[in-house]
């Protein structure tokens, strides 16, 4: 059983964290109409929904992908880098106890988990505002006994590791060259994104199908063209609080623990 983990969006997400973009009104009721919308195409996608309640203290708690990085074998609860995000924490460590044995990042470790691409059994880690040096040493230390490997990648202009660089398809990725040297990611082919879409490089991928915000179409007809099966979501107004695709959900194989 395949598990989507994602909250509502928080009535505060006017007041989120941002770190590249000027501030521009959310609108709450259309958020929550298109996260409603990316809910629905995962559970078509087929993923059982888990939905958190939405959290009014936590503006940012809708980018459940921060706060932790679940692998097959553990999750791993993060330190966020963002002091006004670590109370998101709790809700979500308890939603995952019942399927993962649970791992922490700890002080002086900063980590969000946009900053974490999983590409089989290599985790690269992007340093940036929000994930540090120390923790990349953590995470290494906790995932190294199952055969992973960690390396720490530098990236520019964006917020997060994965607002660049994401995943579509067997050792295949998406990325904005601007932002990150595709290069850093041994043996894999990069996808550019189209020059236009600069925030094009965030997809989720859900087994074979990758999930794209609607607002990049150029981008999508690259992926379509090469070969890869696409459906868009529209993700505008979430964009403008910085969350992508990927921040909103944790997908996961939901194996309970015996
Ligand atoms: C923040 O700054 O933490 C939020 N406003 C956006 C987080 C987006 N998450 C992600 O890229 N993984």
């Amino acid at each position: 059983m395949l598990v989507a983990l994602t909250r509502e969006v928080s009535p505060a997400i006017d007041r989120c964290e941002l770190t590249h973009l000027e501030r521009d009104r959310v609108d709450l009721e259309r958020a929550r109409r298109q996260h409603g919308a990316y809910e629905l195409a995962l559970e078509q996608l087929g993923y059982r929904l888990e939905r958190l309640p939405a959290e009014p203290a936590y503006p940012d708690s809708v980018f459940v992908e921060d706060v932790a990085v679940v692998l097959s074998e553990v999750a791993i609860i993060t330190r966020p880098g963002a002091r006004s995000r670590r109370g998101e924490r709790s809700t979500i460590a308890r939603a995952l106890e019942p399927y993962r044995d649970l791992a922490h990042i700890r002080s002086p470790s900063v980590l969000d988990g946009g900053d974490v691409l999983v590409l089989d059994r290599e985790i690269y880690v992007g340093r940036s505002t929000r994930s540090n040096a120390e923790a990349v040493e953590q995470l290494r230390a906790i995932v190294s006994r199952f055969g992973y490997s960690v390396r720490e990648v530098g990236f520019r202009d964006c917020l997060h590791l994965k607002s660049a660089v994401t995943q579509v398809g067997p050792e295949t990725v998406v990325c904005n060259p601007d932002w990150v040297d595709a290069s850093s990611f041994a043996g894999v082919r990069a996808i550019a994104v189209d020059p236009g879409e600069p925030s094009a490089g965030n997809v989720l991928l859900c087994g074979e199908v990758v999930l794209t915000a609607a607002e990049h179409p150029r981008t999508m007809a690259r992926l379509e063209a090469e070969g890869f099966q696409v459906r868009g979501v529209a993700a505008s107004e979430l964009a403008k609080a910085e969350g992508g695709l990927t921040c909103c959900s944790l997908l996961f194989e939901g194996r309970q623990e015996s």
